[in-house]
């Protein structure tokens, strides 16, 4: 089946379904072999990983490169957090366009302004994006896709920016009218509490995703009983990374060693597995005049 259509499906499912974030070839292909059904590829995880900021800093072309592999190297559907469109609406149907031609089956833009800030970043009041404009912005993508299942989530960030449930409707409804296929929800509170009243009064109107980074201790259950229909893993390959990556670049340096690193990392054998080079020798067989 078409990344498109998976992805659609994911999305329109009453069952609860997850993406899990990747932020290279590599984690992609990790996400898809552990049986997630689709992937996030995300910008806070993208950016970091490239060495730089949330903030728009990476350009949408370097962005674009890194999917390419991502894409490629998978066959499960990728849903890029597309931040703002990188620009205007103009901005915004042109990366369409180049999504489409890498296999990418959706983009979520949010209703701030570029360049844009983390979502969880309190340094300062986010400012949101003009209604109208960013629901041109959905309509220019709508029209710019090819391939009638390609998906174009709209954010709201309505609560993450301290307005109301009222102004998080407010724009949910309108970015439905402008043709987007899900929403996106955002919170930033440790509980749900912003999350279920959206739920209750928004019933149903279009497919609901969320990204419980900071209410994570919300059984699942729970998201399933609202009506959510697509739950984002947002950042958690890229942090466990870290996390390894500290562990063993403190050890080998402190043991001037590799003895006791050895035990505990991924062999060079499942790189290789991880890279098909057992394909490539199979095709070196086929193609390469015999000696
Ligand atoms: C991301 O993963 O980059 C996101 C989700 O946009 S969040 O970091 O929660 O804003
Ligand atoms: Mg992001």
């Amino acid at each position: 089946m078409k990344k498109t259509r998976q992805l659609k499906r994911l999305i329109h499912s009453p069952n609860l379904d997850f993406l899990m974030e990747a932020h290279n070839g590599l984690s992609a292909k990790i996400v898809e072999e552990t049986g997630f059904k689709g992937i996030w590829a995300s910008g806070l995880s993208i950016s970091a990983a490239m060495g730089v900021r949330d903030n728009n800093e990476a350009s949408w072309t370097q962005v674009l490169d890194v999917l390419e592999f991502m894409s490629d190297a998978t066959s499960i559907p990728i849903l890029l957090d597309g931040d703002t469109g990188f620009g205007n609406f103009n901005n915004a149907r042109r990366l369409v366009k180049k999504l489409e031609q890498r296999q990418i089956a959706g983009v979520c833009i949010e209703d701030k302004q570029f360049p844009k800030n983390n979502s969880f970043l309190n340094s300062k009041a986010q400012p949101l994006a003009d209604i109208d404009e960013f629901c041109g912005k959905i309509k220019a993508m709508k029209d710019t896709q090819t391939d009638k299942d390609f998906m174009v989530v709209a954010r709201v960030e309505a609560f993450i920016a301290g307005w109301g449930l009222e102004e998080a409707l407010r724009r949910a409804e309108a970015y439905r009218q402008a043709g987007a296929d899900a929403i996106l929800i955002h919170s930033k509170r440790s509980d749900i509490e912003e999350i279920e009243s959206f739920m209750k009064e928004w019933k149903g109107r279009l497919p609901v995703v969320i990204v419980p980074t900071k209410y994570y201790t919300t059984p699942t259950s729970r998201f399933q009983e609202l009506g959510v229909n697509l739950v984002i893993w947002a950042n958690h390959n890229l942090r466990a990374s870290i996390n390894a990556m500290k562990k063993i670049s403190g050890q080998i340096f402190w043991e001037e060693s590799l003895v006791q690193a050895e035990g505990s990392i991924a062999t060079i054998e499942e790189v290789f597995r991880l890279q098909k080079v057992d394909e490539l020798q199979e095709a070196e067989r086929k193609y390469l005049p015999s000696t």
